[in-house]
């Protein structure tokens, strides 16, 4: 309430109606250790409900974490630990971002998943050193968003029984009661998902909250729901129980009047010793991962490569020497000069890394077949087996994608998961969150253009490809055949710092041949594919399945004694941090006469092109045709591209 005023900025209402149950969480349930986020059979905690983010400062600093006073007093300011809405990897303690309502959600479900498919992975009779729970607060808002359907009829599919949801069943909403939009019998609904749901709790009566905290734990099959019937703001004796106090600071005079009503006699922001002491969570945390290291250290002497090898996941280092096995994958694609689509080559990419790689945890939203993310090495992870490495997500898009993050959070695995590239869309906020959160998660997107063909608009992807690009530390690679694709996952796979869309072709794609010198430079993102003698008096762009029609334009134009270049550029953000000689070496800024050729709009090319460059692309929705129909409607085909080439070229002239 402090922090809310001083900022005059934030969401009281929260904070104050599931203090209550936050205090018998927090001091008695969460295992936890304030001075090691990090330890990783700490038990996860998630407010997804994140506008409520001064109760989880509040929390962390209370129970010790390095979270000091200085920082709550600079709630919602510049460069503050306390910013606006939770952020993973800016706060100690903080292990997820939330705000965008039920995704934290859903990333919970993903962490609990990941739980138990890393215990089903690493834990041996008498040695259980994955063994935690995932707590998550929810309120109405992350109820009523649909990604909390997805997550949680998957999560009641899949038993996860260490997963402790606690709904803020306060019946408000920013635009007031919600008995006028949400109206549903949430408990009734989650039971019919399969969980264990405890009706009617009182959020205000600890024993009460204790009690059905105890239930939930008790409860391993399914996972738990506790309906916790709070009032928001409580305390506030004018707003309590009222949309006012949902996000607008109370103002002096309520804040003063809370004080009296509920006896706090303290200043802001002065918190007395002893509250401190019975808060501090720092001593049992310690003596918590003590015998959790006494117990990995028992587990070490019986088992100790699965015990080097659960400290390498836990890290999210690859293992020894998985650069050099990448490399030689790759130039075995480049041997093997299959002329195959992408998405099939990137199934062949699995087969080819994944044996290495135990981490990967793989899935499809009902497009197993279409996406070819499952490879020979995949196991079904489903509830009778957790220790699988493959998930059927269903048709849940967007609940994949926050699951996925979820589960990168958790650590250990590293999560891909595959639909078409038009349904990006529906997920587009998970990967958002994503590329915020710098997460290593793999999109898998097939069928990533009109190139699907007969399936028609509605399914060909047009403007996804630019617009993913547009979305800061994503990383979108379109690469053109199997050495390209093999070179994309391998790039995917070692980047920690944030996630990666692989687009993938429908349908077949020409082998390129190049030399091992351009080979070196397909993780540079961009390079030039075909030269020419001397300078180019043109040089043309392509991506993914336009390259082999560039190619064949390229051939022709050589034929005919054209000095053209042709750029192969499967991943934009990886060639624009290049340095500057070496993008000039790919693009020479003498040449002015560029074609972008890319099966998708054309505005992002402009960058490359500049204004006077042509631009051949899919500026509309497509149309339902067999591909090659559809491709020569568009104006893509080696003629058509020539052609452009030779009348930008005479335009020069002239
Ligand atoms: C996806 C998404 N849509 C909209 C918002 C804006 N928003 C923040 S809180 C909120 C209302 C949430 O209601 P509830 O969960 O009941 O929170 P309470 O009022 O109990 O604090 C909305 C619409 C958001 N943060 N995320």
């Amino acid at each position: 309430m402090d922090a809310v005023q001083a900022a005059n900025s934030g969401h009281p209402g929260m904070p104050m109606g599931m203090a209550d149950i936050a205090q018998v969480l927090w001091n008695d349930h969460l295992r936890h250790n304030p001075a090691n986020p990090a330890w990783p059979d700490r038990d996860r905690f998630v407010l997804s409900n994140g506008h409520g983010s001064m109760l989880l400062y509040a929390l962390l600093h209370l129970s010790g974490y390095a979270l000091d006073m200085d920082e709550l007093r600079a709630f919602r300011q510049f460069g503050s630990k306390t910013p606006g809405h939770p952020e993973h990897g800016h706060t100690p303690g903080v292990e997820t971002t939330t705000g965008p309502l039920g995704q934290g959600l859903a990333n919970a479900v993903g962490m609990a998943i990941a739980e138990r498919a890393l215990a089903a992975q690493f834990n041996r009779d008498g040695h259980d050193i994955v063994d935690h729970r995932t707590w998550v607060f929810v309120g109405d808002g992350c109820l009523m968003e649909g990604i909390s359907h997805e997550a949680c009829s998957l999560a009641g599919t899949l038993a996860l029984g260490k997963l402790n949801c606690v709904y803020d069943d306060n019946g408000i909403s920013i635009d007031g009661k919600v008995e006028g939009w949400f109206t549903e019998d949430v408990a009734a609904r989650f039971e019919a998902y399969g969980w264990h749901v405890l009706r009617d709790v009182d959020g205000h009566d600890p024993d009460a909250v204790e009690a059905a905290l105890r239930a939930a734990a008790h409860e391993t099959s399914r996972p738990s729901l506790i309906c916790a019937k709070t009032v928001i703001g409580r305390g506030a004796p004018n707003k309590q129980g009222t949309a006012a106090t949902h996000g607008a600071a109370l103002g002096a005079d309520e804040v003063a009047a809370t004080r009296a009503a509920l006896g706090w006699t303290h200043a802001p922001f002065t918190i007395p010793k002893a509250i401190y002491q019975a808060w501090d969570a720092r001593a049992r945390g310690r003596a918590l991962e003590k015998d959790w290291d006494k117990r990995f250290a028992a587990y070490r002497k019986a088992h100790p490569a699965l015990a080097r090898e659960f400290l390498r996941r836990t890290r999210g280092a690859l293992p020894d020497g998985f650069d050099s096995h990448a490399r030689s994958a790759v130039a075995r694609a480049a041997a093997d000069a299959a002329q195959v689509a992408s998405r099939k080559a990137s199934e062949q990419a699995l087969e080819a890394l994944g044996p290495a790689l135990p981490e990967l945890l793989g899935g499809s939203a009902d497009l197993t077949g279409s996406n070819n993310t499952r490879w020979s090495g995949s196991k079904t992870l489903d509830a009778a087996s957790p220790g699988g490495n493959y998930l059927y997500y269903g048709v849940r898009e967007f609940a994949m994608s926050a699951i996925g993050n979820g589960i990168a959070l958790h650590g250990g695995f590293i999560p891909y998961s595959g639909t078409f590239l038009v349904f990006s869309d529906y997920a587009r906020n998970a990967l958002r969150m994503a590329a915020l959160m710098r997460l290593r998660n793999i999109f898998v997107y097939t069928h990533d253009s009109i190139g699907l063909g007969e399936d028609g608009p509605t399914h060909q992807a047009v403007e996804h490809t630019a617009t993913l690009r547009l979305m800061p530390n994503m990383h979108v690679w379109r690469p053109c055949d199997a050495v390209e694709t093999m070179a994309a996952w391998k790039a995917a796979l070692e980047r920690s710092s944030g996630p990666s869309a692989l687009l993938l072709s429908r349908h077949n794609l020409d082998h390129q041949t190049r030399t091992s010198a351009q080979l070196a430079l397909l993780e540079r993102g961009g390079y030039v594919l075909a030269h020419c003698d001397g300078e180019p008096a043109a040089v043309l762009i392509a991506t993914g399945s336009e390259v082999m029609i560039a190619a064949a334009a390229h051939a022709m134009l050589s034929a005919q004694g054209l000095a053209v270049r042709l750029v192969s550029m499967p991943c934009c953000e990886v060639f624009d941090a290049q340095p500057q000689d070496y993008r000039d070496s790919v693009l020479p800024a003498a040449c002015s006469v560029r074609l972008s050729i890319e099966a998708g709009v054309t505005d992002y090319w402009c960058k490359y092109v500049g204004s006077g460059g042509v631009r051949l692309g899919v500026d509309r929705f497509g149309e339902s045709a067999p591909y090659q129909r559809v491709y020569e409607h568009f104006g893509l085909t080696p003629e058509h591209v020539a052609r452009a080439v030779r009348e930008a070229l005479s335009r020069t002239a002239a």
